[in-house]
């Protein structure tokens, strides 16, 4: 009973994370302690957490600020880029306000032409990303990688080094690992935990600062969620789901409370609010540590690449290994390349896996959410 009580409390903490946002910024400054604001998975961490600086991502989950986007942007383009761009216009979101200095990538073209504009408001830098997976593209992500640290090293008047960045890549590693085994924990049939809650966990996780911290802080949380399964009467199966596609921040309640209320179980993410961003840890035995962090991050299957087989290698193995039944991809309206990708995880689901697909294209709007339920509920029905 005592276990019951706590868990919410504990999933709570964790979503209050980011709720807390400000005050944390504000603490973080207080402490000058140099923050880098980034919006991509593409973004290679350890450089900047090696100098003692702390990552916060900004891309913005609310549409409160799109009208403000809209007097600058295309309306027809992703809310994820106008949301981001609105906050940052706007002011309103206290990370972006707190950040010396913003790390953007090549990725899509709309985000990368976003970037442009944002220089108007804060220093900002863009690495050059290829769009490929080729070993030059490899050489030319290193080589960014090596600038990243001499930008922040300039920028922060500061000296990086090696052993910095391999202790750094051992800090995020255990951290990837200690995430990994919370959201392992829907192999169990049916899931001990919601996929909202996972959701939360992950989410919060990445506003949560001291890294050291988080592999106890997460480990807890398994045994509690791991006892609370043992105890549990009911273990009967649930259709169980997989989300892929654009990230879910703007949309995470409409989608995942569409799942789970009919009854079924998120038991996966496989976008960059989960597996794609965490699945691969960098090598850190590696003798070229730069060329592993590069190898690592160019290895996310990200839609912006052309081809994309990362993608499909990493949904295979967790479709496998989370017995998943079906798989609902997530496109944020006006986000072309993961609509174009729709076709080929379609194929791939279908035909190569041999499981129903889904492909559900949002804003961050709740206009579309009655839809979405009628849509999920025949869905779910059907499995
Ligand atoms: S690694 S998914 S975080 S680029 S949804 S802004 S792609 S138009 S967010 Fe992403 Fe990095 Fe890829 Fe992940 Fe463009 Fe699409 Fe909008 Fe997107």
């Amino acid at each position: 009973m005592e276990i019951k009580k706590e868990l919410p409390a504990i999933f709570e903490e964790f979503a209050q994370a980011r709720r807390n946002s400000f005050i944390t910024a504000k603490e973080l400054k207080d402490k000058d302690i140099p923050m880098v604001g980034v919006f991509c998975t593409y973004f290679p961490n350890e450089i900047a957490n090696a100098m003692g600086a702390v990552v916060v991502g900004l891309c913005s989950t609310s549409d409160e600020t799109i009208p403000e986007a809209e007097k600058d942007l295309p309306r027809n383009l992703c809310p994820l880029i106008k949301s981001s761009y609105g906050f940052a216009k706007t002011d309103k979101c206290p990370f972006f306000y707190f950040s010396d200095l913003i790390v953007g990538e090549t990725t899509c073209d709309g985000k990368k032409k976003m970037y442009e504009y944002l220089g108007e408001f804060k220093p900002v830098h863009v690495m050059e990303l290829p769009n490929t997976q080729s070993e030059n593209a490899l050489v030319l992500w290193k080589s960014e990688i090596i600038k990243l640290k001499e930008v922040l090293e300039k920028h922060f008047e500061t000296t990086i080094t090696e052993e910095q960045i391999r202790e750094a890549v051992h800090i995020k590693n255990e951290e990837r690992k200690a995430l990994k085994r919370l959201y392992a924990l829907p192999k169990l049939v049916p899931s001990p935990i919601s996929g909202m809650d996972i959701y939360n966990i992950l989410y919060g996780s990445t506003f949560k600062f001291d890294k050291k911290a988080i592999p106890q802080e997460i480990d807890k949380i398994i045994e509690k969620i791991k006892a609370e399964y043992e105890a549990r009467e009911d273990k009967t199966r649930k259709p169980r789901i997989l989300i892929t596609g654009c990230p879910l921040g703007g949309v995470s309640e409409k989608i995942i409370r569409a799942v789970e209320a009919q009854g079924a179980e998120v038991v996966c993410f496989e976008n960059c609010n989960g597996a794609k961003s965490v699945e691969e840890l960098v090598d850190e035995d590696a003798a070229d540590i730069y060329e592993a962090i590069a190898r690592r991050y160019l290895n996310i299957g990200c839609s912006c690449m052309s081809p994309n087989p990362h993608r499909l290698r990493l949904l295979g193995q967790l479709i496998d290994e989370y017995q998943v039944d079906a798989v609902v991809d997530v496109i944020l309206q006006a986000c072309h390349t993961y609509n174009v990708e729709t076709l080929m995880i379609k194929r791939f689901v279908n035909q190569e896996k041999g499981i129903p697909y889904m492909s559900i294209e949002t804003d961050y709007s709740t206009a579309d959410a009655g839809q979405i339920n009628t849509r999920m509920a025949a869905f779910v029905e059907m499995l």
